[in-house]
């Protein structure tokens, strides 16, 4: 078949390596110009707080309040939102946010301890962080969902406090995202976006108190700022375009497979979606759908450019290849559109969500199924998890010395301690010695 809109790849090809690499290459570009204007708005945010946060705030969403308090969206403001959308809405925010919170609670860590045969007790103690941030993109990439998947997690983990930020270009509210908030939990909401609102979740301002941890995507100002920012406080991830990849048996129809494709493409122009099978009729079969259903979609254009730009079909000698060439990928999301996932699943070693069997789309993962959204990208799922109630708690040690327990390992502390020249260290432990 002619190659079209998609790319098409063959493993068994001398130079299939190297042009799966081009194909997954991903520069973010631009980067020290805004490298440059987020360094300076960080460091202004933190001098000046409300005022800069202010002026960025007209400057780059056209947004022109004269006072943050028009930029506060309080508890009304969100419930009146929530009570304003239309039923259908309502219930289905309500129906995912139920399901989020019910897959997030099997994530909850317990605390734990354990005494040794001396009578000392060591433990853990989860805590959930104080406050966190969480960052929704504003305008064409207003996703409700995603502050249901951040915001909901974060209050199945304990956080007393989360904080919403959200930009609203020209003044241009987003009410499902609001009614998506109250249904989450939100504690406070902030009509802030980019950089700025970046800096002042992770230094506070006058109004705004800092937070602990900032999470959720935003554009490349966005997540120069939060990398920025790491250390001053936690962040999530750096989060890339969305990706799909897609192992087939040939087995779903190719309609379907070509859509799901474009669920992906769609999001935006770098976004990449793959598709993999071992059967050379069913590569064609896709192609063919991909061609006949593309100018039906509303955002044909973004995922055209999605398609050409960076997406592909792989045909691999067998299933087999297909994972290795999927583990290699370490994709975002997998889709396992084939007749037995369970016999690949177990090879699978890198991706971010595991899509089994043909009736799973990722659609319905990105907004119901109840795990997170929020998932690595870029290779990342190599190192790195999805979202979860893990990314909201932290632990601390727990130590208990009984007195025969620090007698004998007091002991051994004052000979490393001796060994490693620290006088003070050697005498503390010496003291309680007993015997
Ligand atoms: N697929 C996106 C999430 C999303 N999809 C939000 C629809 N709305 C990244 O995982
Ligand atoms: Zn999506």
């Amino acid at each position: 078949m002619s190659s079209g809109i998609i790319k098409r790849l063959t493993s068994s090809d001398a130079t299939f390596d190297a042009q799966l690499s081009a194909l997954l290459a991903w520069e973010e570009g631009t980067h020290e110009q805004v490298e440059s204007v987020v360094k300076g708005v960080l460091a202004d945010v933190r001098k000046r707080g409300d005022e800069a946060v202010l002026e960025y705030t007209h400057k780059f969403d056209k947004l022109a309040a004269g006072s943050m308090s028009q930029l506060v969206y309080g508890q009304e403001r969100l419930q009146q939102a929530l009570a304003n959308i239309s039923e259908q809405d309502r219930t289905a925010l309500q129906a995912a946010a139920d399901r989020i919170a019910s897959y997030h609670k099997h994530q909850l860590q317990e605390s734990w301890r354990y005494t040794d045969e001396m009578g000392n007790q060591l433990g853990q103690k989860v805590t959930p962080m104080d406050r966190v941030g969480v960052y929704a993109p504003g305008g064409k990439a207003a996703y409700p969902s995603s502050v249901l998947m951040a915001a909901v997690t974060a209050k199945v983990a304990g956080v007393p406090d989360v904080a919403l930020v959200t930009p609203t270009p020209a003044g241009q509210v987003n009410e499902l995202v609001l009614a998506a908030a109250a249904i989450a939990g939100v504690d406070s909401m902030y009509t802030i976006g980019g950089a700025q609102a970046v800096a002042a979740l992770a230094y506070g301002t006058q109004t705004i108190p800092k937070v602990d941890k900032i999470v959720g995507p935003g554009n490349v100002y966005v997540a120069e700022a939060k990398r920025a920012v790491f250390g001053t406080v936690d962040i999530d991830m750096i989060a890339g375009p969305s990706e799909i990849l897609i192992i087939s048996d040939g087995t779903a129809d190719p309609d379907w497979l070509a859509m799901d494709l474009f669920s992906q493409a769609e999001h935006d122009e770098d976004a990449q979606a793959i598709l993999i099978s071992p059967d050379q009729a069913h590569l064609d079969a896709v192609q063919a759908s991909i061609e006949k259903l593309l100018p039906t979609l509303a955002r044909n254009e973004i995922a055209t450019i999605s398609l050409q730009k960076r997406g592909a079909l792989i045909a691999v000698g067998s299933l087999s290849e297909a994972v290795e060439v999927s583990n290699r990928i370490a994709p975002e999301h997998l889709e396992l559109a084939v007749a037995d996932p369970e016999a690949l699943v177990d090879d699978i070693r890198h991706a971010g969500a595991i899509f089994m069997g043909v009736s799973t789309s990722e659609a319905l993962g990105d907004y119901c199924a109840g795990p997170n959204h929020v998932l690595p990208t870029s290779g990342t799922a190599r190192f790195s998890s999805p979202l979860g109630v893990y990314d909201f708690q932290k632990r601390s040690s727990i130590i208990y010395c009984s007195k025969n327990g620090a007698s004998q390992l007091g002991k051994v502390a004052s000979h490393l301690a001796r060994a490693e020249s620290l006088e003070a260290h050697a005498r503390s432990a010496e003291y309680r010695i007993i015997d």
